[in-house]
């Protein structure tokens, strides 16, 4: 029985991974931050499966603890601010937690078990101003916010403590991959989230910024089943995930209306774009506060290299994907306005 380590296993990918793990026989351990409430977030279903260990991205001391407990065989770093607007607003803890975290867990590796394999959390945020389509393994980097920076560190120093101590590390340079366990902030379930109140009578209208960038759009729980394939090749590489499709922001929030029957039509240019159903009532709206200092235009990877040496194939389509998290919007909506009526 091997012994894998999670970081971030509270968030999307934490829990699908974890689900994954533990359906293999891994002893799952995995890292939460302390907080005042305590909160298992996205892996309350299975708690009572996970060997929980306090530690912080930034507490090197914590995470040699954590080794030590969990004697990890494996250990996925999925832990990091990930939301790219508030690396804007935090770029110090982004660069903390998401560049030098990175660093003081291969330091934590290195110090109690460095034949223990590790998996880097690196993103297609990295490729920002895109300098070719699509975005493979030998496409030059050019990040676009300090996150992207940030997420350039952690690759590279992934790489770097492969090539100097012979570390088994591999970073999985993940397209965006979404689902039901996505924090609402990010761009496709806040479209889902709020097309579903929308649906249900409880919200007017969904309030946007881009609506042309691009991205490639993947499920997290096709993407976690890259992460563990990459550890267990006889070497340690680096590995592009993505679809190899790419939809706007506006394609995106068409579709999610279509999946509960109502059809938005666009019209007018820039902030003043507005999307309407067919009576007319305008249902989405352009505002600018979600407009970024710098933006990703578009990104679109090549999973050629993940789909030959590791065998991995992307088993949920787009369609069924936004259909997976529509649905799961409508019941959670509807379960919190029939909680509020039986409260009046
Ligand atoms: P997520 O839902 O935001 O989860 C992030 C996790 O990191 C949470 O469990 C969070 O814990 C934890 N965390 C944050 N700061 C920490 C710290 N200082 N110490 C310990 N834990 C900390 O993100 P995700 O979508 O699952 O993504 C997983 C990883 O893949 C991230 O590294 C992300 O940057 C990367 N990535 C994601 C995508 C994507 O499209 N989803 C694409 C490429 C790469 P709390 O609950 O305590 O905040
Ligand atoms: O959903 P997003 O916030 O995701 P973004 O910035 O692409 O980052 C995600 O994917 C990365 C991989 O490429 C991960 F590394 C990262 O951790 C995260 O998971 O925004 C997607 C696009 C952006 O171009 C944004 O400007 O949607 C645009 N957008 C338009 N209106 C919006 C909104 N994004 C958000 N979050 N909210 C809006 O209202």
């Amino acid at each position: 029985m091997k012994n894998a380590l999670i970081t971030g296993i509270n968030g999307q990918d934490g829990s699908f991974l974890a689900e994954l793990l533990l359906e293999k026989g891994y002893n799952v351990y995995g890292i939460l931050r302390r907080k005042s409430v305590v909160d298992y977030g996205n892996v309350e279903h299975i708690k009572d499966k996970i060997n929980f260990i306090y530690a912080d991205m930034t507490d090197v001391v914590s995470l040699i603890n954590a080794m030590k407990i969990s004697q990890a065989d494996e250990v996925y770093n999925l832990a990091a601010q990930s939301f790219v607007a508030t690396s804007w607003e935090q770029p110090i803890l982004t660069a903390n937690i998401d560049a030098l975290g990175v660093t003081n867990i291969l330091e934590a590796i290195r110090f109690v078990n460095p034949k223990c394999r590790f998996y880097q959390a690196s993103t297609s945020e990295m490729f920002g101003k895109v300098q070719a389509i699509p975005q493979d393994e030998n496409t030059p980097f050019y990040p676009r916010s300090p996150y992207g920076v940030a997420k350039l560190y952690g690759h590279w120093i992934t790489k770097n403590y492969r090539e100097s101590f012979g570390l088994f590390t591999c970073s999985g340079i993940l397209f965006n991959h979404e689902g039901e366990r996505r924090g609402k902030e990010f761009v496709t379930r806040k479209i889902t989230d709020t097309v579903a109140r929308i649906k249900l009578g409880v919200a007017d209208v969904l309030e946007l910024g881009n609506l042309d960038a691009k991205r490639d759009w993947g499920h997290s729980k096709d993407y976690v089943k890259a992460m563990w394939l990459m550890l267990q090749q006889d070497e340690p590489d680096d590995y592009v995930v993505a679809t190899g499709e790419t939809r706007t922001v506006r394609e995106f929030v068409k579709i999610a209306f279509e999946k509960v029957g109502i059809k938005i039509e666009f019209s007018g240019e820039g902030v003043d774009e507005v999307g309407k159903d067919e009576s007319g009532r305008v249902l989405v709206k352009v505002n600018p506060k979600f407009f970024r200092p710098a933006e990703v235009e578009l990104l679109i990877g090549s999973p050629a290299k993940a789909e030959e040496k590791l065998g991995w194939k992307r088993e949920i389509s787009f369609d069924e994907m936004v259909e997976r998290m529509i649905e799961k919007d409508l019941y959670l909506v509807g379960r919190e306005i029939a909680l509020a009526g039986k409260k009046n």
